[in-house]
Formats: structure tokens, C-alpha cells, sequence
């Protein structure tokens, strides 16, 4: 036992993703998502890597589930794919796709795992790009609410923490891009950055329909949340003026002012509106009252953040660029901070008015250079490093009377790391992709030990 010791009712999980794990792309019905497609252009993965195979979790469920118990984690968050459920993006519902989804849960329950369920992490259906370009069309918000429907309504009585979507940002501004072709599905270059944030709009109406759909649709009471990467201004360090400047930053960096405050708000930060100028998409009347629903918690992806000083001249604060030298892990934006866990958590907090608002850390993690040592096993002591520091963080805030209630660490296993391919592991299990063979590395069994006395060990 250490000092780090958390509250009894502090919930551990671990974190993965459809498309990153599940492989079987055209098994029981399943049609193509958007990410099936951009992975198969050439150039756009890394090895031109997809996720046609990728973990084959969707045949190996049971084999992962008894590990992750093994590990004694008791919360798992996974994503359903739209395209198992309705192939075709609106339409027919594919009964076979649900039953994967219906077998994966009980084997959850029979293994004393809580099911955490996000209902979309970025593979859209690709006949809803062909169709109207999906996230470009505003249509999609309401095919997105019929999805929700369809799942809930089957599989409510057994999940009852329900996700609506992943990082909005990722599969809009990175899916979407003005001149270059964006790292992230569908690629589509668009001619102005205004028609960019207005796939994100459509992203926050999806979020507001879908977030009604789920209360419409469940048979039992249940939490709603959104997960988001919003982007952590960390001030250099803690005297009164740098705090100040961070939570200015907050509304204003990276995209938080016009993903994050309407859904948590119900508007668009002023001065990120004044920022975006041209750039601001259209609002309907009454798309803020959609995209502004309740939410019974916040989901926060966190692996990094920025440093920020407070300065005299106007707008009275500065984002910090990384000096060469800085620590970071194997991604150019693994930068590491752990602080940014907590202060990520008290800006939510203190900035958008809802002290109370539970949040989670959905995801934190990192990738690293894994080996197979030669007696076969990982020593992933980077990776132990990296996620002792944000969990300490994690710590502080619990300490502090803020809202945190959980952590998720990504990802249970190694897998599709989206354009970087099979390049770069974050898994606490070590995948051969040759023979499919799961290897817990280190972290894993520290992990555990973490979990097993409810402290950061
Ligand atoms: C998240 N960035 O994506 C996703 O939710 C996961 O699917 C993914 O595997 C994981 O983080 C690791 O990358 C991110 O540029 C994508 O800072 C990009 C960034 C952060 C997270």
C-alpha cells in the first residue's frame, strides 16, 4: 500500500475500439465502414495496415474477457460498430451483427465485468459517405439516432452505461481537410475550413439525438456521457497568474470552444466564435437545445496537454511550444504530462459551470517500442513510468474533492492504431499478429496490482 490509495467506489477499466480490434470485417452481415475503405487506398495507413484481421476479437471475445478478468479489471469499455448493426447506415437492422454484441456482454456479466458501451468510435457506415458524404450532411444526426435506437432498444436490458460518440474532433477536423488530405477516414479534402466545422456541428446534433434516443429506447435506468480529447492547457506552473491563464486558454484551445462547450453548455464560446471568425458553421435555430442535453457523466481522453503562462500583453496568456528535448513516447504527440489529468479534470469543473458533472478518464495511455525479451516477455517499464505519473495526477484530483470516478487505461490490448497501422502498440497485452497469440506484458501485471489494492502502486 502507498499513499496513492483511491476511494473504495473509484472504478478501474480498460478501453478498446470496433474497428482497432475486432477484424471479421465481413462476417455476419457487417458492410464496409469508412475506415475500411481509406484503409485500403494506398498511402494512407502506414504498411497499408487495416483492420480487415486486426485482433480478431470478434472470433477470440472469450479468450480476452477471461484476461482482462484474470487481471481482476471489472469495467471494460468497448465500442459497437453501426456497420455490424445496420450495414447499409439506415434501413434494416442486422440481427446477427446485435448477437455479437449480445454474446460479448453476458460473457462480461458472467465474468463479474461491467459493460461500458460507446456507440460510435469513427467507422461510419461507407454507404452513408456514398450516399450524402456522411459527417458533411446534416442527415446523418438523424440515421445516427435510428442507429442508437436499434441498439439500445436490443440490448438496453443488459448495458446501462451507454457512450454516444469518441473524440468528435478526430473523425471531423482529422477526417476532413482543407488542401491537404487529413490522416483520418473518410480523407475528404474540402474547400473551406467553415465546411470542416460543420461536420463537427453534425457530429454535436448526432450527439444531442443520440443522447435522446438512448433515454427513449432503454428499458432501465441508465448513464449517458460524451467522451471527448478536449485539449488540456496545464499552467507552467502553479502560482495564481498561470492558473488564470490556463483557464482562459481552455476555451480557446484546440477545438474545446466549439466541441466541448455547446455539448456541456449549450453554446459556442464566445471567444473561440470570435476566433473562428469565417470559419464558424451554420446553426440552425434549435441545434443548441439539441446538442445540449444532459449528460450523467464526461468522458476524458487524456494523454497529453500544453503548457501555458500567464503574459501581460493581450489575451493574457501563452501556449508553450515543446522544446526538442522534451520526454515523450513513441508518437509524435505523446508528449508526457501527466499533470494534464488533473487539471483537465478541475478546468471541466470550474469552467463550464458544472462542478458535479462525474467525470471519467476514458482513455490514457501510451505507445512504446515493445519487444519479446528472450524468455518471451515485454518489460514495458516506459509504459509503467508513463502511467504511474497521470495516475498519481488522477490521485490529486480524487484527493481534492474533484469529480473524478474512474479510469480506463488504452488499451487492453495492442491493435489497429488507425493511420500508424500495427506500427504502434498500446496494449497492456502484447499481440503476435502472426499467430494471434496475447502475451500480458508488464504493465499488465502491475496494472493489476494497482487495481487489486486500489492505489497506485
Ligand atoms: C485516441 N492526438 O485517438 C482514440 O480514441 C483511440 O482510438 C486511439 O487508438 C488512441 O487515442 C491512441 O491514439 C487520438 O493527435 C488520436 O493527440 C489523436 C490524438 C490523440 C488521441
Amino acid at each position: 500500500m502507498t499513499s496513492y490509495q483511491f476511494p473504495d467506489d473509484f472504478l478501474w477499466g480498460a478501453a478498446t475500439a470496433a474497428y482497432q480490434i475486432e477484424g471479421a470485417v465481413d462476417k455476419d452481415g457487417r458492410k464496409p465502414s469508412v475506415w475500411d475503405t481509406f484503409s485500403a487506398t494506398p498511402d494512407r495507413t502506414l504498411n497499408g495496415d487495416t483492420g480487415a484481421v486486426a485482433c480478431d476479437h470478434y472470433h477470440r471475445y472469450l479468450d480476452d474477457i477471461k484476461l482482462m478478468a484474470a487481471l481482476g479489471i471489472k469495467h471494460y469499455r468497448f465500442s459497437i460498430a453501426w456497420p455490424r448493426i445496420i450495414p447499409d447506415g439506415r434501413g434494416q437492422v442486422n440481427e446477427a451483427g446485435v448477437d455479437f454484441y449480445r454474446r460479448l456482454v453476458d460473457t462480461l456479466l458472467d465474468y463479474g465485468i461491467t459493460p461500458h458501451a460507446t456507440l460510435f468510435h469513427w467507422d461510419s457506415p461507407q454507404a452513408l459517405e456514398d450516399l450524402y458524404g456522411s459527417w458533411r450532411s446534416r442527415e446523418i444526426a438523424i440515421d445516427f439516432a435510428d442507429y442508437v435506437t436499434a441498439v439500445v432498444s436490443r440490448l438496453g436490458d443488459r448495458i446501462t452505461h451507454w457512450m454516444t460518440m469518441n473524440e468528435i474532433t478526430c473523425f471531423t477536423h482529422m477526417g476532413y481537410g482543407v488542401n491537404a488530405p487529413p490522416v483520418h477516414a473518410p480523407g475528404t479534402i474540402v474547400s473551406t475550413p467553415k465546411q470542416v466545422w460543420q461536420t463537427s456541428h453534425h457530429a454535436l446534433l448526432a450527439h444531442g439525438l443520440g443522447c435522446q434516443a438512448i433515454r427513449a429506447a432503454s428499458p432501465r435506468s441508465c448513464s449517458v456521457a460524451l467522451v471527448d480529447n478536449f485539449a488540456v492547457p496545464v499552467p507552467i506552473g502553479e502560482a495564481p497568474a498561470h492558473v488564470a491563464a490556463a483557464r482562459k486558454a481552455f476555451h480557446v484551445c484546440g477545438p474545446n470552444g466549439g466541441l466541448l462547450f455547446p455539448a456541456l453548455t449549450g453554446a459556442y464560446s464566445r471567444l473561440f466564435l470570435k476566433q473562428l471568425g469565417d470559419a464558424a458553421p451554420d446553426i440552425q435555430e434549435g441545434d443548441l437545445k439539441i446538442i445540449h442535453q444532459p449528460l450523467d457523466a464526461l468522458g476524458f481522453n487524456v494523454y497529453s496537454g500544453v503548457y501555458v503562462r500567464s503574459i501581460d500583453q493581450e489575451p493574457g496568456y501563452e501556449l508553450l511550444e515543446f522544446p526538442p528535448g522534451y520526454p515523450r513516447l513513441h508518437m509524435p504527440w505523446l508528449h508526457i504530462v501527466p499533470e494534464a489529468l488533473y487539471w483537465g479534470v478541475r478546468h471541466i469543473s470550474e469552467t463550464v459551470g458544472q462542478p458535479t458533472l462525474p467525470i471519467f478518464v476514458t482513455e490514457n495511455g501510451c505507445a512504446a517500442q515493445d519487444q519479446l525479451n528472450a524468455q518471451g516477455e515485454v518489460i514495458d517499464s516506459d509504459r509503467i513510468f508513463y502511467l504511474r505519473q497521470y495516475l498519481k495526477a488522477a490521485h490529486r484530483a480524487v484527493n481534492e474533492g474533484l469529480p473524478l470516478k474512474g479510469y480506463f487505461v488504452w488499451s487492453l490490448m495492442d491493435n489497429f492504431e488507425w493511420s500508424w497501422g500495427y506500427d504502434r502498440r498500446f496494449g497492456l497485452i502484447y499481440i503476435d499478429y502472426d499467430t494471434q497469440t496475447r502475451i500480458p506484458k508488464a504493465s499488465a501485471r502491475w496494472y493489476a496490482e494497482c487495481i487489486a489494492q486500489n492505489c497506485v502502486v
